[in-house]
């Protein structure tokens, strides 16, 4: 039987990592851009794991596959958590990168080096297509840098410095990055959820 996983997302860079993190396991991973038809899905929920969830078992109940859905962002303390589960949208509904770390760098401005800590957060949910569901996390502790560093990665990579470094994320080489990233980390929990669902 071939074992096949669908990744339920439209992020190009985030889909890069996780393709990168399950290819040591045998099963064909699938993604959203290989299936066409298949629902938007508006993340309204009002926590990680709720937004994961939705994403996961919509996409596998339309499709009919086993899926993996991520949801993740960056959790500011001085900001009180912001942006949090708006991390993709923080700029605006159509922000870029580019805008989001702008707005982060603006809100930040004068905030002491002692209190610029913040994470990020990913909760991966793993659906099958009757919509049993079941959720993992994984968090990265660290701080938001005074100015962007960095090409590699996406999202507020390049403002982050991951605790025990002194460069940012965008300056790790992807391999460097998922070894303790949170997305790193939650599938590194997810991988018996995955292998589980074949087992059925
Ligand atoms: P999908 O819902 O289609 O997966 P998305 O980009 O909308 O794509 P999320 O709702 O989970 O995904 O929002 C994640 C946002 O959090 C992402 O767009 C980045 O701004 C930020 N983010 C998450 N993981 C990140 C990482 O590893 N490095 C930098 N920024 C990250």
């Amino acid at each position: 039987m071939t074992r096949k996983l669908l990744l339920a997302t439209r992020n190009q860079k985030k889909k890069k990592e996780l393709q990168d993190i399950l290819k040591q396991l045998e099963i064909t991973i699938v993604t959203l851009d290989e299936i066409p038809g298949l629902p938007e899905i508006e993340e309204d929920g009002a926590t990680f794991s709720e937004n994961a969830i939705k994403k996961a078992v919509t996409t596998a109940a339309a499709s009919g596959m086993p899926c993996l859905a991520d949801d993740s962002g960056l959790v500011v303390d001085a900001l009180n958590g912001q942006p949090g589960i708006y991390s993709a949208r923080f700029a605006g509904e159509v922000s870029d990168d580019l805008q989001n770390n702008q707005k982060l760098q603006k809100m930040m401005a004068g905030i002491e080096d002692e209190a610029r800590n913040a994470r990020f957060v990913c909760v991966i949910a793993v659906s099958d297509a009757q919509g049993k569901v079941e959720t993992v996390e994984g968090k990265c502790e660290g701080k938001i840098a005074f100015e962007t560093s960095g090409e590699g990665g996406f999202g507020y990579d390049p403002l982050f410095i991951p605790d025990g470094f002194t460069c940012s994320f965008a300056e790790l080489s992807p391999k460097e990055k998922n070894l303790i990233s949170h997305r790193g980390k939650a599938l590194q929990k997810a991988k018996p959820l995955i292998m589980e669902l074949f087992l059925r």
